[in-house]
C-alpha cells in the first residue's frame, strides 16, 4: 500500500510488518488524558515490556509534528506523559492537526486509523469510548464506535469504561454490526469489574480462536473491526458496589461543573480515581496489562496465517 507522507514508522515495526511478524498497536490518550503522570508514563513502558514478553513488537501510537507516529521513542512518550497542553485527537481532528504540523495523543478511533495505515491488525487498550448515560440528552456517543464499524483492526478491551451506558453501548455495536467477542466469558465485562450482567452471543477461548475468528471477519464484505472483551483479572478487580457509587458522584461533579465533549472522559476517570482514593488507577493499569498480554498472543497466532490462507478454499 503506498503510505501517505504523515505517516512515519519505526525501523523496527516496518520490517516486522513487512515480514508479517506480530505487532501490537497501543494508545496515546491513554497516557496524555486517561492517566495522571508518573503512572501515565510507568504504566506505557510496562505495556510495551507486556507486549514483547508475549512474543509482539509493541508499536504506541501518536501524532507528532502532524505525522502519524508508529512507535514512540522514549522521548516521545516522556512527552505524551507530560505536556499538559497535549490534544487528543479522534477521526475527526486529524486532518487538521496534521495540515498544522500539531502533536496529539489519538483515541481508540485515532489509534485504529493508524494502525490501519501502517497494516496492524491488532490494538490492545483499556476500554473503548462509547455511549455516555444520559445520552438520549446529550447525543455523546463516542466516535470509537463508527470507527470499530469501518476499520479493520482487533481492539483487545477490558468493556467500555463502566462510565458509560453499557445497555446502549451495546446495542450501538450491534446496529453498526461490530462483533463483540468475550475473551473466555459469554459475559460483557464492565472494565473495573468482570461483570456487567449483559450476555454475549460469541465468546473465544483461546488466542487461536480469535486470530480465526479475524481472518473471517476480514473476508467478509464491507467488515469493520472486531470488539474483543477481556475481563480484568479477578484479583484485580474492584467492588461493584464502591465503583457504581464513586461513577454515580463523578458524573454529578462533571454536571455540576458543566464539563462537556472530548473533557467528560477524563473528567469522568479522574473524579472517580479521587473518590476511590487511587484504586481505580490500579485496576485501570491491571486490565490494559491484561489486554496487552491477550492481544500480543492473539497477534502471534494470527501472524501465522499468510496471504495463500486467505485465498484456500
Ligand atoms: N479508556 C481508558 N482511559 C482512556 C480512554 C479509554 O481507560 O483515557 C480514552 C480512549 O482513548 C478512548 C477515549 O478512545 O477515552 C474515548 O473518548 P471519547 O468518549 O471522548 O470519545
Ligand atoms: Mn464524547
Amino acid at each position: 500500500m503506498a503510505h501517505p507522507l504523515f505517516l512515519s514508522v519505526s525501523p523496527e515495526i516496518k520490517e516486522a510488518i513487512e515480514k508479517n511478524r506480530p505487532v501490537v498497536a497501543l494508545e496515546s490518550t491513554i497516557i496524555s488524558h486517561g492517566m495522571p503522570y508518573p503512572e501515565n508514563i510507568n504504566t506505557a513502558i510496562m505495556l510495551e515490556k507486556t507486549v514483547r514478553e508475549n512474543g509482539a513488537i509493541p508499536a504506541t501510537i501518536a501524532l507528532i509534528d502532524g505525522k502519524f507516529k508508529i512507535g514512540l521513542s522514549a522521548d516521545d512518550i516522556e512527552f505524551m506523559a507530560t505536556n499538559k497542553k497535549i490534544k487528543k485527537a479522534s477521526r475527526a481532528d486529524l486532518p487538521g492537526i496534521i495540515s498544522r504540523k500539531e502533536s496529539a495523543a489519538v483515541t481508540v478511533a485515532g489509534t485504529m486509523i493508524g494502525a490501519n495505515l501502517s497494516g496492524i491488525k491488532i490494538f490492545a487498550t483499556g476500554g473503548i469510548g462509547g455511549v455516555h448515560r444520559g445520552a438520549e440528552k446529550t447525543f455523546d456517543i463516542s466516535a470509537d464506535l463508527e470507527e470499530l464499524s469501518k476499520t479493520q483492526v482487533a481492539v483487545v478491551s477490558a468493556g467500555a469504561k463502566a462510565i458509560l451506558d453499557l445497555q446502549l453501548t451495546l446495542e450501538y455495536l450491534e446496529t453498526k454490526g461490530i462483533p463483540v467477542v468475550g475473551y473466555g466469558t459469554n459475559e460483557f465485562p464492565a472494565f473495573y469489574t468482570p461483570k456487567s450482567g449483559y450476555f454475549l452471543s460469541e465468546s473465544v477461548a483461546s488466542p487461536s480462536e480469535a486470530a480465526l475468528l479475524l481472518q473471517n471477519q476480514w473476508l467478509l464484505p464491507h467488515s469493520g473491526g472486531v470488539l474483543f472483551a477481556n475481563p480484568i483479572p479477578l484479583d484485580s478487580s474492584l467492588d461493584p458496589k464502591l465503583i457504581e457509587n464513586a461513577i454515580n458522584s463523578a458524573i454529578r461533579k462533571a454536571e455540576e461543573n458543566g464539563i462537556k465533549g472530548k473533557k467528560v472522559t477524563p473528567f469522568l476517570l479522574e473524579a472517580v480515581k479521587e473518590i476511590t482514593s487511587g484504586k481505580s488507577l490500579e485496576a485501570n493499569i491491571a486490565l490494559v496489562q491484561n489486554n496487552a498480554q491477550i492481544a500480543s498472543k492473539i497477534a502471534v497466532e494470527f501472524s501465522k496465517f499468510r496471504p495463500p490462507d486467505l485465498c484456500k478454499n
